[in-house]
């Protein structure tokens, strides 16, 4: 594996990430200044559950799609097997939101994006899953430590992607090749940048708080569809898809 070819896939990773983020670094550093105002989030906490879920899936299915086109446009992707394509999706796409997240986070006031302004946890108080948004605040607190330039995470959430031990996947090795490559492109960043070595294990220490939300967020899906069943149906269909418990054949690449 030749030099030349790490750079091609960092470069092409890189070039995807940036093509597939909702906002730029600059759009970002301008809304940050847009904070809810206290009267704002108080009508967000007096929504109803089945409301502010609703409303919750919608933000997340409308990132799901740009998660969507970075998986296909990373080279090799689009040449794994149907069924490992959509396994690889529905099994990381949460946690590269997650990852995403930190470029929407502000670590100074604790605050996230959230339908154009940003604000703080209290915010989600009505979803009635504060241990679930508890650990996402601390993951993007400990990940805006890390101080991970735009190349550094794209090569980190394509890495997260290209997960070769998910369950189920028919061709793992041809997964984990793919991920290896992108392992050492952004070491190889790492390296350049002259930032700490141990910055990598850093990252992929976080992994574990990353798998342990993603559960929780099936284990409160899985509840809040047993008390209403008929707000959970209503769910966008890419949402469903993604977060879908059932083995069932569905595509979110199609939607
Ligand atoms: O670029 O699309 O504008 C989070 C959602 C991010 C969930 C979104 C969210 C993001 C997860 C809303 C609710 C991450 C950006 C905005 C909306 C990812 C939590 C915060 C995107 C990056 C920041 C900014 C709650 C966007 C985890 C999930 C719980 C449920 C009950 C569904």
């Amino acid at each position: 594996i030749s030099v030349l070819e790490i750079d091609r896939v960092a470069q092409n990773v890189v070039k995807s990430h940036l093509e597939t983020c909702q906002y730029t670094t600059e759009e970002l550093k301008r809304l940050a200044w847009s904070l809810y105002s206290p009267e704002e989030v108080r009508a967000l906490q007096s929504k109803s559950c089945e409301a502010m879920w609703q409303q919750c899936s919608l933000q997340i299915s409308n990132a799901i799609q740009y998660v969507v086109e970075f998986a296909k446009r990373i080279d090799g992707f689009m040449e794994l097997c149907q069924n490992d394509q959509i396994i690889l999706l529905k099994a990381g796409c949460l946690e590269v939101l997650l990852l995403r997240m930190i470029r929407a986070f502000n670590p100074l006031n604790n605050t996230v994006l959230f339908e154009g302004k940003f604000g703080g946890m209290q915010m989600f108080k009505s979803l009635g899953c504060d241990d679930l948004i508890g650990a996402v605040f601390e993951l993007g607190r400990t990940l805006c430590r890390l101080q991970l330039s735009d190349e550094e995470l794209a090569l980190f959430t394509a890495a997260v992607l290209l997960s070769p031990d998910r369950p189920w996947l028919t061709e793992s090795k041809k997964v984990q090749k793919l991920q290896d490559k992108i392992y050492v492109a952004l070491q190889h960043e790492i390296q350049k940048k002259h930032s700490a070595e141990d910055k990598l294990s850093k990252m992929v220490s976080k992994l574990p708080l990353m798998k342990t939300i993603c559960n929780l967020h099936l284990d409160k899906l899985e509840f809040f569809r047993l008390l209403h069943p008929e707000t959970a149906m209503n769910f966008p269909p890419l949402y469903k898809e993604v977060f879908n418990s059932e083995l069932q054949y569905s595509d979110p690449r199609e939607s």
